[in-house]
């Protein structure tokens, strides 16, 4: 089973506070850890924004857990979450923290994840490979996160209401072409895409409380001239893009490596 390592045992992003330890074996819940006492944090940036929920004890906030509410998404693609004193309990386990941290939403916040890939190519357009595996070498538009520095999938959170298939196309256009036009090449483009992976975001942003998740589509240009021609350019919360080459040994952020391998899968690429 699955366990979250990115969200545990370090300070909290963009805070002083500690996260109360959490060892690999005292990870899911049913695991009794007598002596956890993880700390409070919610980031004071959050309050008053349009993205985020009130607080849970606030008399106003009346949400519906595990439903649609009032085009707030807060059904978990891993399953229906349990509500413990109104606080939603992070499906994977425990993180060492509790409150929303810099999460808008309590329970799942929904993000979506475009991995946007080509064929690496010579100069004379015949395809790379591999020396060992002799197998087609995939290339993947990322960007690198202002927040950590790390390289990512250019992903975004979906506003409310909004369709996924809308965010996927949103993000990459803000994050890895610094444009919010819809060129006829990208809207085409954008509707071929094919989902990889939709659940839980071993992110580090998340808290026994708030957690986010994705749904992960592959959009692959298979001859290199449709978006694989575009001219990248960093935007919004992207300091840098590039088109990267994957492998087994690729370092990215949250566990995006491990959503990437489903495009290389698919696509029957070298790992
Ligand atoms: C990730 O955070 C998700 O997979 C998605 O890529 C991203 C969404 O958050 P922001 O990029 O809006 O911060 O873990
Ligand atoms: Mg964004
Ligand atoms: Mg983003």
């Amino acid at each position: 089973i699955f366990k979250h390592i990115t969200c545990r045992n370090d300070f909290y992003p963009r805070s002083k506070v500690k996260r109360f330890p959490v060892p690999d074996e005292l990870v899911f819940w049913k695991t009794d850890y007598p002596d956890y006492d993880p700390p409070k944090y919610t980031s004071p940036g959050i309050k008053g924004q349009s993205y985020a929920d009130p607080d849970v004890k606030d008399a106003s906030f009346h949400p519906v857990w595990n439903s649609l509410d009032r085009g707030v998404n807060r059904v978990s693609h891993v399953g229906d979450y349990s509500v413990v004193d109104g606080y939603p309990i992070n499906p994977i386990g425990r993180t060492g923290i509790v409150g929303r941290g810099l999460l808008g939403r309590w329970g799942p916040n929904h993000a979506a994840d475009p991995v946007v890939t080509r064929w690496k190519r010579d100069d004379t357009g015949e395809f790379v490979l591999n020396s060992t595996t002799r197998k087609k070498i995939l290339q993947m538009v990322t960007i690198q996160r202002h927040d950590n520095k790390k390289w990512a999938i250019p992903g975004g959170m979906v506003d409310p209401g909004e369709k996924v298939s809308t965010t996927l196309k949103r993000e990459f256009m803000e994050e890895a072409l610094n444009t919010f036009g819809g060129q006829t090449v990208i809207e085409e483009f954008f509707s071929t895409g094919v989902e990889i992976y939709k659940g839980y975001v071993d992110d580090y942003r998340n808290t026994d409380n708030a957690w986010i998740e994705t749904v992960a589509c592959n959009f692959h240009d298979e001859t290199g001239d449709r978006v694989g021609k575009l001219k990248l350019e960093a935007g919004d919360d992207a300091a840098k893009v590039k088109w990267l080459d994957l492998n087994h040994e690729v370092d990215l952020h949250a566990n995006h490596a491990q959503i990437v391998e489903m495009a290389v899968k698919r696509l029957d690429a070298h790992w």
